[in-house]
């Protein structure tokens, strides 16, 4: 029988040296907030909590009433603990300093509160996903340069998945652990240890539809993934769920990648990079594989806004450094 470790026990044997109360509280406050959202997404199609909110966000996608209450779940649990300085979410168009009227604390939460929302009405998984880093300057109360820091500078991060069960994994730069929501516990317990991508992997993610739109370079890749241009290991099979958290965690559970690239009208991609690119890197590099924006490692991209997008390829190291080898041969032919 393996040893049972509540999320709780876990954050705290394992929390960083540097880190004190503030950190492994903050990361106490993410669980929590991961409890109820579970709770209102497992009984989705039993209230009246499906379909739209009626307005949009800054992405200008219609706002699924679940994506509302995530964020707002996330945001009141979080704001007035005096472990932040600023937060900044997928659903608000500003960043967000911590009110004058809280202790300001040293860290910063990004965070996209249900990635994936276009499945919710669907019964197709879908997931929260976080970041968390340092305040720059811990004199001073939130700032935008607080925010905007690059994917390298992350002290966590992590995803839930709402799914067959509900999924808690993250990484405090110390390898990638999950824990599954006991339900009638209410309590997230260790169930993958030190998870790392699988060699060979199994499956490619992509959204086929798109190919007319993508370069010679990532059609050239796409052939690769299947097989058509010579390629060692076994064949991969292709799975996309259309929900990135979804598909990253299964990827991660039996190795593969998940491609979104550049298309002709769209060169910065679809994925955001601060809290949803950045954090999926980060623990992609914590199980042994990486993440490419195509040509860099999406860890070093300097966040500019807030909201920015970015191609994305992420998973098994072997996987990803094609797609840059294929795109670097493409510059050059076009040099
Ligand atoms: P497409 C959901 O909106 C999302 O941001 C990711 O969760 C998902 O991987 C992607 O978009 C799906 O995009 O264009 O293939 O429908």
């Amino acid at each position: 029988m393996s040893k049972i470790v509540t999320i709780e026990r876990f954050i705290f044997d394992y929390q960083p040296d540097y880190a004190r109360g503030e950190f492994t509280n903050l990361l106490y406050d993410i669980a929590l907030a991961a409890k109820v959202i579970a709770h209102k997404t497992n009984r989705a199609g039993l209230t009246d909590i499906l379909g739209r909110a009626g307005a949009t966000n800054i992405q200008g996608e219609q706002q699924q009433k679940l994506d509302v209450f995530a964020d707002d779940i996330i945001f009141r649990i979080c704001d007035h603990t005096g472990r932040l300085c600023a937060m900044a979410s997928e659903e608000r168009d500003e960043f967000m300093p911590i009110p004058e009227q809280y202790k300001k604390g040293s860290y910063v939460l990004v965070y996209d509160p249900l990635d994936g929302s276009s499945n919710i009405d669907v019964n197709v998984s879908i997931g929260t996903i976080f970041g968390v880093y340092r305040c720059v300057d811990w004199d001073l109360r939130g700032r935008i340069e607080d925010v905007l820091q690059p994917g390298r500078k992350l002290v966590a991060a992590g995803y839930v998945l709402f799914g067959s069960s509900t999924m808690l994994v993250y990484t405090t730069g110390q390898g990638v652990n999950g824990f599954t929501l006991d339900p009638e516990l209410g309590e997230f317990l260790l169930s993958h240890e030190n998870m790392r991508l699988p060699d060979p992997p199994a499956y490619y993610s992509v959204n086929h539809a798109y190919y007319e739109r993508w370069s010679p370079g990532v059609k050239r890749y796409l052939h690769w993934l299947q097989g058509s241009e010579e390629r060692e290991g076994k064949p991969l099979s292709s799975r996309y769920i259309g929900s990135l958290v979804a598909d990253f965690h299964r990827n991660l559970l039996r190795g593969g990648v998940f491609c979104y690239p550049a298309e002709n009208n769209k060169p910065e991609g679809k994925i955001r990079l601060l809290y949803e690119a950045g954090p999926l890197a980060f623990l992609a590099e914590q199980a042994g594989g990486y993440a490419s924006n195509g040509r860099s490692p999406i860890l070093d991209i300097e966040p500019t806004d807030l909201h920015q997008r970015t191609p994305l390829f992420v998973g098994n190291r072997s996987l990803v450094y094609q797609v840059e080898k294929f795109l670097q041969d493409e510059d050059e032919a076009d040099s």
